[in-house]
């Protein structure tokens, strides 16, 4: 990446060491994992986005605000992009996929949580991210306890605004939830200085689905035998949908998916023929942490699904474009979200159902289950998808893992020996 952004960091008020220490790492790791890889597709624009990772986009974010425009971070597939964007806001997912700070971070978190919560804390006490730096305010929700708690720590740092997010979904859960979508409108309004008219939510709206729509398109293309696409540049392509620009990414996206369907008609695929094919299911997966898919991918699997929030949870389903009113339209926001299987749900059947179904329209061979260290809700929930999958013959491993990379040599040989299974399974 260009030095010319020193400055800009430099104004961010970045610790501009701990950001070289950082920035330093994602390179090699970049290299080893994707640009080795055989047969990709032409990935030049996301290699850039990634090549300019705290460059380009922190440009726009500035040039954003130096229009008087807000930037409002999220940690959670949960918080409603559309009223962001309805209010000229611009609305960026926070990664939270490395380690740097969490020496900071256990100052004042304890040392045994999820490593998700403990990074973005750590980046924010020191001052690591320029994406969290650009940010006017952060919206936090109650999805998880440690996360709920974590937020009036950073609420000291950075102004927070919480969204209760049901943990069933009832219809008084519905109406509780309708009512946090109301208000947080109302608080984005405020907020920006900007009124959320029909028009400008309708946009919004249309804007977001036709992100998501194309991220459907790339994952319906992955249905097919071969892949014609592996798991972890179509990680990258979803990780990046976070934060980068909506249109310019929905084109990009939507150019690749054509390339994508000619290997599709020509048989072409990225893995040898035969591989088995893997669905990952569990926490999200941030920037950069690609090391579980890494693994799956160099034992010779293909990675076809990603039941995370960063994959299919985040764009398997779009909000209603028929609505009448700007009220219908907050309705059928709050319903469109409450569809989220996030695992701090209960009783969360639609989860496991949805595994089911994928692993047969994905031709999957098998289930890797990963879910973060210390997260409850996932690890629990790891044994209702486990008796689910057992009981429709569908072969699952359950990983526990974190950002570190100690773990990966133990990881390697767990999957290897799941896929010898699975291997024996198929001859
Ligand atoms: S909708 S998965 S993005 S909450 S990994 S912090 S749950 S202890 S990230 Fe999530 Fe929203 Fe749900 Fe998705 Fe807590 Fe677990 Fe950590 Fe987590």
């Amino acid at each position: 990446m260009s030095n010319d952004h020193r400055p800009m960091w430099e104004s961010l008020g970045l610790d501009l060491e701990a950001h070289d220490k950082l920035l330093s790492a994602i390179p090699p790791a970049f290299g080893e994992v994707y640009l080795q890889q055989k047969n990709r597709p032409d990935m030049e624009y996301f290699d850039f986005v990634i090549s300019e990772i705290h460059g380009q986009r922190i440009q726009e974010l500035q040039e954003h605000k130096a229009r008087g425009g807000k930037v409002v971070g999220a940690f959670c597939v949960f918080v409603p992009e559309e009223i962001v964007r309805a209010a000229g806001g611009i609305c960026v997912g926070l990664c939270s996929g490395a380690e740097a700070g969490f020496a900071l971070a256990e100052k004042v978190l304890p040392r045994n949580i999820c490593p998700l919560i403990k990074s973005f804390m750590g980046f924010k006490l020191g001052r690591i991210c320029p994406y969290f730096e650009s940010c006017d305010m952060v919206v936090g929700e109650t999805t998880c306890d440690g996360k709920k708690k974590a937020f009036e720590i950073l609420n000291d740092y950075v102004p927070v605004h919480m969204m209760e997010t049901p943990q069933m979904k009832r219809e008084k859960d519905m109406a509780l939830w309708r009512s946090e979508v109301r208000d947080f409108a109302n608080q984005i309004e405020q907020f920006t200085g900007n009124k959320i008219t029909y028009e400008s939510l309708q946009k919004a709206i249309q804007d977001v689905n036709g992100k998501r729509k194309v991220l459907a398109r790339l994952a319906e293309l992955r249905k097919n035998v071969p892949a014609p696409i592996s798991g972890k540049d179509s990680l990258l392509i979803e990780q990046i949908a976070m934060y980068d620009d909506v249109e310019r990414f929905t084109e990009q996206t939507a150019k690749l998916c054509d390339e994508l369907e000619e290997r599709v008609r020509t048989g072409f695929g990225v893995h040898e023929p035969g591989a088995l094919r893997i669905i990952v299911s569990g926490t999200p997966m941030a920037v950069p942490n690609w090391k579980v898919p890494h693994i799956i991918e160099s034992s010779g699997a293909v990675i076809v699904a990603e039941e995370l929030c960063t994959g299919l949870r985040y764009f398997e389903n779009t909000v209603a474009e028929d609505c009448s009113d700007l009220e219908q339209q907050i309705d059928a926001i709050a319903k469109r979200y409450l569809d989220i299987n996030c695992a701090c749900f209960t009783p969360n059947n639609a989860r496991t159902d949805k595994l089911v179904q994928l692993a047969e329209e994905y031709k999957a061979d098998g289930i890797i289950h990963c879910s973060l260290a210390f997260c409850d809700p996932y690890l629990v929930e790891a044994n209702r998808v486990e008796k689910v999958l057992k009981e429709h013959n569908i072969p699952l491993l359950r990983i526990e893992t974190d950002y570190g990379q100690e773990d990966s040599g133990q990881l390697k040989t767990r999957i290897d020996a799941f896929f010898e299974m699975l291997a024996a399974k198929k001859r």
